[in-house]
């Protein structure tokens, strides 16, 4: 009797402050991995720290933008996301010492931890653009952009509004997550503005800040073929850096020509969001110069502190940031912490940077991308995935999904090299 008074009360009166295992952020990575260790490790052994109440799918927001899926089918509760006998600690971290094992909270509490999954994700930063914020909110008719929450579902309404004039599409000088994106909710837009007969009145141009229009030669040469073929205007080296709402102009920096200005009147402006690493962590001892976390891009363990593992958007991994990248690598993660927490010394493959981009080229197709390290294409299904096809668009829209609630974020989906191998044994037979 004593002791389940003593039980209750410690219960009440003290929370837990040291775990096993400590994850930053429950997005795709840190529930991945809290999934596959929640079988692994007895209760209260790991804690997942994050403040969000709602998870995103976000892959889902172009779909969102396009009018294809509404922004609340693509979010579930984050009850509904963590594994029971998971502890969550609803916070959000604000300072990491990996020298003393400490995570800091918001709220001024410190969790201890044995062993440190980061997977905090990137920040957006629209404040990187003058005036973008204020366009955003208060003109949300002709400047919209797919990446948040707040202004998603801002953006079908302005695409299928649009009657006449330019349509401006922009991809940012940063780092960011799903880089396919920008031009993604491109040409779903010229494709809406073709069924709504709106097509020869607008002019539709990316501005990208980048050299090219893709970073993998196969998939770049595939999409210029669609821009060729769709009359889109493509203009490299140039990053917007200015939005002014009240005269309706985009003011564009030449990357080639620095200080450089090129100003662009536009109808409709989708803003590609500047991104940046977390503060916390880029002020941290985990972060390399560029302020994402170092990580070993092969085991996923931190270069100095070999009790932290890192995974996602928030890692210095040399590969686009997506969650096919999660779903490539979380099991690599998982099997190399496990060798090192419970002392042993299984044979783990090294992460070879899979990752993918299902390029929605219109209502109906997609470019289904999948590339390694240096950009090397590695393609699941035994056809040419440069070729726009129906059967990717379907796996975009509606398998995906399902993939990623029901596996992924349970930790049963670790990516499709099963699938390649399964095919491409079938080929060579
Ligand atoms: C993938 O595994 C994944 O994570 C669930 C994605 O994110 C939503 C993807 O977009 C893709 C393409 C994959 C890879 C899976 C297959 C079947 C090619």
């Amino acid at each position: 009797m004593n002791s389940v008074y003593h039980i209750i009360v410690r219960r009440l009166s003290t929370q837990q402050n040291h775990y096993k295992l400590v994850i930053i952020g429950s997005g795709c990575g840190g529930l991945a991995c809290a999934s596959k260790f929640a079988k692994k490790l007895p209760k209260d052994n790991i804690a997942i720290i994050d403040k969000t109440e709602i998870h995103t799918y976000q892959p889902g927001w172009t779909l969102v933008g396009a009018g294809l899926k509404t922004a609340e089918e693509v979010e579930k509760p984050q009850t509904q996301c963590i594994p029971s006998n998971t502890t969550w600690i609803q916070s959000n971290a604000n300072q990491v010492e990996p020298e003393k094992n400490h995570v800091q909270l918001d709220n001024g509490r410190k969790i201890t931890y044995d062993y440190l999954i980061v997977a905090a994700g990137m920040q957006i930063n629209f404040n990187k653009i003058k005036g973008a914020i204020d366009a955003l909110d208060n003109d949300p008719q002709h400047v919209v952009s797919i990446y948040t929450r707040k202004y998603v579902t801002n953006v079908y309404n302005a695409l299928n509004n649009l009657r006449a004039g330019n349509a401006i599409f922009t991809f940012p000088a940063t780092t960011i997550k799903c880089p396919g994106a920008p031009q993604k909710i491109m040409y779903l837009a010229e494709d809406l503005f073709r069924k709504n007969n709106v097509r020869d009145k607008i002019t539709v141009t990316y501005n990208t800040s980048l050299p090219v229009i893709f970073g993998v030669k196969k998939y770049a040469a595939a999409l210029m073929e669609v821009v060729k073929k769709r009359n889109i205007q493509l203009n490299t080296r140039l990053n917007l850096v200015e939005v002014r709402k009240d005269s309706k102009e985009a003011i564009f920096e030449n990357l080639d020509q620095p200080g450089t200005m090129k100003t662009f009147k536009y109808d409709l402006l989708h803003i590609g969001a500047p991104m940046q690493p977390h503060e916390f962590l880029a002020k941290s001892p985990l972060a390399d110069a560029s302020g994402y976390v170092d990580v070993d891009k092969e085991t996923l363990q931190h270069k100095k502190f070999p009790n932290v593992f890192a995974i996602g958007d928030c890692t210095n991994i040399p590969t686009s940031k997506t969650a096919a990248a999660v779903a490539g690598s979380n099991d690599i993660l998982v099997r190399n912490l496990s060798n090192l927490m419970f002392g042993n010394s299984d044979k783990v493959p090294k992460y070879d940077g899979y990752t993918s981009c299902p390029l929605l080229t219109s209502y109906g197709k997609c470019i289904l991308a999948e590339f390694i390290f240096d950009g090397k294409p590695l393609e699941t299904f035994p056809v040419d995935q440069g070729k726009e096809r129906r059967t990717a668009y379907i796996l975009k829209k509606d398998i995906m999904p399902s993939l990623y609630w029901n596996m992924l974020i349970k930790g049963t989906w670790n990516g499709p090299a099963t699938f390649r191998k399964m095919f491409h044994l079938g080929m060579s037979k």
